[in-house]
């Protein structure tokens, strides 16, 4: 625990102040910037440099103003004229000229481009533009660093299902469905600006758009048309509105147009159609929604566009054409998706052990046990602190857990601590030395090593996209396995790894510890939560109401906790930024258009690896910036392939990029404690359903601050209908493990209750992303796109096509209300009591919800299948199954459910069942071998008008049933006689 000296603090702020001032002297300099478009084209007086705001000097630190807020400076480009046209059944190629004389607006424009427009699939084409020399980064170039099935599956056909239409001069493009002649994107009207740190393309938009997507970031579902989103990977908070862990930028816009004809089917008087649109890049950018447009600002590569035509009534098949194009989501291993426990700071075996004798004293289900930073020594990663997280220690853990097929999954950050020079005998850090000597990290323009500051103090960062550092990230993990005490047999220690910090986050401002290694270890330029004077006392809105007695005593603590940090020197500390010996030739570090981002004061060198950090192949940062999460992922993924042979790895990534989906699987990041936080974790969640990375989830009972008992409560329940349910909470905050209250123990075991016997059916819905690209929970307008009134809905959501949950995101209520979507002739059957819900269309209708309850609505028309649950998943696995047959109002209803060993990356069999019950019949129809062994014990259908006289399975008459009529279901009971050789191991009908 080192602190900074003062000293850095003082020359920091002279460093700051220097170039403050120098800025604007080179800003005059013309002769000091390179030249990327002929010498011709060069400004020839200074004013026209005087309106680039930034130093043409490589500089570091420098806070900035966004762009965003500034005039437009657009306005004076010229835009580009088409010339040499030239079409072929693949698609077209033009040469694009500059129309007059170069803007400067936030670069150097250049003066002829290339524009290839590919027809690329019957639903998909692409269009790009690029500079004709080739001299802007590409990010379609690097196919080993990130690769995709849109580069592979070209077809050209000719039945297309959109046509490209241009006009020459000004070059402006527009993209059609065929179908519908829907207007899909559409440049008219706007010039496009193509400079080197600047690139700006337009589309006009419909009035009111619904767009969706475009993530990350802390929002509503419906973006809306004020809105910037920024994409630049940041490590920050919950940053509403803001740029956050992972870059998406793939939009789904869904439109609504009066329907000729009002049918039956759709009694809402609008039908729908919807497409896509991707933006292929992961440089810096930000996407502007505005009344009436769309544009794109680019700080550096080419336009690498995507557009995908969707089509009528389906936004899932929009979206499947998107995940599809880009690489669906893998499936991950069985007991994934049960519930998993966490928290930073366990801080040593015992901590885990008394937390795992809790949940099965207090019978809550849990299948994982998560480890933060505590297990680390020194929070260095691939190491185990050899006292509090003991070999021995740990050895019984494993073994305790083994035996319940409970599972372990350990934190790792992507910083690597750096050890110190002066001290190798004691300080011989292998990961680190065995990096340098493979040089796999990544390095500053000059060559040497960036070294950045995050938890072990100085510390260096592994390149992935360096084919070397696939190597060394695996040996790490091996090794990090032995440090758990697996041995030559193999005892099985974690069966899956959390990645953090992976944007990646670093503290400081550049390559801040370039010539300090000689005082690692430091401490974090900052005050843990815990340390002196920073004790946690803050507690979701509402708190002073539910605790008011609490809450007084916890106000005068903060306060006096407030006075004293007033006067304590806890400032930040900033370390001295290395100068650059190699001066780029255009400027990576305070680029001339200033994103809107949350980093320290928008310095685009702090809080993260700064973008003049540089790859092996000489590839600048500032060009591969959002791709650092995806690339750790992948070497993540496939050292775990790599240990566990054939085995599904369990990836947790915090920053993710498009396609992340097939390596890893997201929580949506460091929350608070807050009701406004619960609500947001369902537009994330669905957010990232809707960009190909289903399996997500928020930290339940919110991480930052206090959660309370309401609250933790009502989260618990929710978060048991997210595809990835975990409870995590940070460092200083009070417990929060669902049996510390008995409210929230009560709600979690009803809830988990019906996630685990919901499990056939998640694990259904996680096939179906795997192969269709479908999202696992989703909005309701994507299972009912006709309703307008539903295109903004983000307070409930769907789990599948079958359940509607509708959660309370309030304190201090016992109602909650909610719309049941479809015309009057679609039925919502309450989960509990099997009751129909009673409901107008467009209703906003009023649901009974006491604390320890959530209401979950099963739709007309689907069967669920369901399994009895036990206390984890492996258990659960053996239980006997029940179906829930809702039937429509014409008594018809089908459903799905995909088996398979849950494990194995490559399965020798599977089995589909089709489930089908129509005319008083319910059949099942399996493809596969996959033998399930648990038999079927209950089969219930809900909505059957009419008292069966008799019930057959087969030939064969059951007994065991009754009729209810107050609820209209028939509950058919003990199967299990009839199907001992497994529930669906041949083929059979229940009559009735
Ligand atoms: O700067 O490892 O989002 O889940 O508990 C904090 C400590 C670093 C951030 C993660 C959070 C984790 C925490 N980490």
């Amino acid at each position: 625990m080192l602190p900074r000296p003062f000293s850095f603090i003082v020359s920091f702020f002279t460093f700051l102040l220097c170039f403050s001032k120098a800025s604007f002297v080179f800003g005059l300099d013309a002769s000091k910037t390179g030249t990327i478009i002929t010498s011709s084209t060069l400004p020839t007086s200074s004013t026209t440099y005087r309106a680039l705001p930034t130093p043409s000097v490589a500089t570091l630190g420098i806070p900035q103003q966004p762009s965003v807020n500034e005039p437009y400076r657009g306005s004076t480009c010229p835009g580009y004229r088409a010339l040499n046209v030239s079409e072929s059944a693949n698609g077209l190629i033009a040469a694009l000229e500059l129309r007059g004389s170069p803007c400067y607006s936030y670069g150097k424009d250049y003066s002829h481009l290339l524009l290839n427009v590919s027809y690329d699939t019957v639903d998909r084409i692409h269009v790009s533009i690029s500079d004709i020399e080739g001299k802007q980064f590409r990010f379609t170039n690097h196919s080993d660093v990130w690769d995709a099935p849109l580069y592979h599956d070209l077809t050209y056909p000719s039945n297309r299902s959109y046509t490209f239409f241009y006009n020459s001069d000004p070059f402006e493009f527009w993209v059609v469905r065929n179908t519908d002649n829907e207007l899909l994107f559409d440049t008219r009207g706007h010039h496009l600006i193509f400079q080197d740190q600047y690139v700006e393309l337009t589309t006009n938009m419909v009035d009111d758009y619904n767009l969706y997507g475009l993530a990350e970031t802390v929002h509503g579902l419906r973006l809306g048309n004020n809105i910037t989103r920024t994409f630049w990977a940041n490590g920050d908070n919950a940053p509403l509105d803001g740029n956050s862990y992972g870059t998406h930028p793939f939009y789904l816009e869904q439109r609504y147009r009066p329907a000729a004809n009002d049918s039956p089917v759709n009694q809402t008087g609008y039908h729908s159609s919807s497409h896509g649109v991707l933006m292929l890049t992961a440089n810096g950018m930000e996407v502007l929604l505005r009344p009436n447009y769309l544009q794109y600002r680019m700080i550096g590569g080419v336009i690498d566009l995507y557009i995908y035509v969707g089509g009528s009534d389906d936004p899932k098949k929009t979206v499947s054409q998107f995940v599809k194009s880009i690489g669906t989501p893998s499936m991950q291993q069985y007991w994934t998706l049960g519930f998993h426990i966490s928290r930073w700071g366990y801080s040593n075996v015992s901590d885990i052990l008394d937390v795992r004798k809790s949940f099965s004293d207090f019978e809550i289900p849990v299948d994982t046990f998560w480890n933060d930073l505590d297990y680390m020594y020194m929070y260095r990663d691939f190491t185990v602190d050899p006292i509090s997280y003991s070999k021995d220690n740990m050895l019984e853990f494993f073994k305790e857990i083994e035996s319940t097929h409970q599972h372990y999954v350990p934190l790792i950050d992507a910083a690597v601590y750096a050890a110190n020079p002066n001290n190798r005998s004691d300080d011989s850090y292998y990961p680190y030395y065995n990096g340098i000597e493979n040089d796999v990290f990544i390095k500053n323009p000059d060559g040497s090593i960036y070294v950045g500051n995050v938890w072990p103090g100085y510390t260096v960062f592994p390149d992935f996209t360096n084919p070397a550092s696939s190597e060394y990230w695996k040996d790490c993990l091996v090794n990090l396995t032995h440090d758990f005490g697996a041995n030559s047999s193999g005892f099985p220690t974690f069966t899956g790894l959390w990645i953090d910090m992976n944007e990646p986050t670093s503290f400081c401002v550049g390559s801040c510890g370039s010539a300090h290694l000689d005082e690692n270890p430091v401490h974090v330029a900052f005050v843990l939560e815990g340390e002196t004077n920073n004790v946690v006392y803050s507690y979701p809105e509402g708190f002073n109401i539910t605790n008011a007695t609490e809450y007084s005593s916890v106000y005068m603590s903060s306060l006096s906790q407030f006075h004293a940090t007033a006067t304590s020197t806890l400032e930040k500390v900033k370390a001295t930024p290395t100068p650059l010996s190699v001066k780029p030739d255009y400027n990576v570090n305070n680029p001339p258009y200033a994103l809107d981002i949350e980093q320290g004061n928008g310095d685009l060198a702090d809080e993260g690896v700064s973008a003049n950090a540089t790859y092996y192949n000489g590839t600048l940062r500032y060009n591969l910036f959002n791709i650092y999460g995806y690339g750790m992922a992948k070497a993540t993924y496939n050292a775990l392939t790599s240990i566990y042979e054939n085995k599904r790895p369990f990836v947790l990534s915090r920053s993710t990029f498009l396609s992340s989906g097939k390596y890893a699987a997201h929580w949506l990041g460091d929350n608070y404690s807050q009701w406004s936080n619960m609500f947001f974790s369902i537009p994330g969640m669905l957010t990232f359903n809707l960009v190909g990375l289903p399996m997500v989830g928020a930290d339940a009972c919110g991480f930052m601050g206090n959660t309370d008992e309401e609250l933790c409560s009502r989260w618990m329940a929710m978060a048991a209908f997210s595809p990835f349910y975990r409870n995590h909470n940070s460092l200083g905050s009070i417990s929060q493990e669902p049996y510390r209250w008995g409210s929230v123990a009560e709600s979690s075991r009803r809830a988990m209750s019906i996630r685990y016997s919901l499990l056939p059916y998640w694990y259904t819905l996680m096939k179906d992303a795997h192969t269709e690209g479908f999202p696992m929970i989703r909005p309701l307008f994507f299972e009912f796109p006709n309703e307008q009134n539903l295109a903004g809905v983000d307070r409930q959501f769907m789990v599948g096509d079958a359940l509607l949950i509708t959660p309370v995101l309030e304190p201090n209520v016992s109602h909650v209300q909610g719309v049941f979507p479809g015309n009057t002739s679609t039925k919502w059957y309450d989960w509990y009591n099997h009751t129909v819900i009673d409901r107008q269309y467009g209703e906003n209708v009023t649901l009974y919800a006491p604390l320890e309850h959530i209401n979950v609505a099963i739709r007309g028309g689907k069967i669920v299948p369901l399994q009895k649950p036990a206390l984890n998943t492996f258990e659960t696995r053996q239980n006997p199954f029940n179906l829930l047959v809702a039937l429509d109002d014409n008594e018809y209803s089908e459903g799905t459910m995909y088996v398979d060993d849950g494990e194995s990356i490559t399965q020798n069999s599977t089995l589909t069942i089709k489930l089908l019950c129509k005319s008083n019949q319910l059949s099942i129809n399996s493809v596969g071998d996959y033998h399930l062994q648990p038999p079927l014990a209950n089969v219930t259908v809900l909505g059957l008008s009419q008292a069966p006289s008799r019930v057959l399975m087969q030939n064969t008459e059951i007994h065991t049933f009754t009729y209810l009529n107050a609820t209209k279901e028939l509950i058919i009971s003990n199967l299990e006689n009839n199907t001992m050789n497994g529930a669906f191991s041949s083929n059979w009908t229940i009559s009735w």
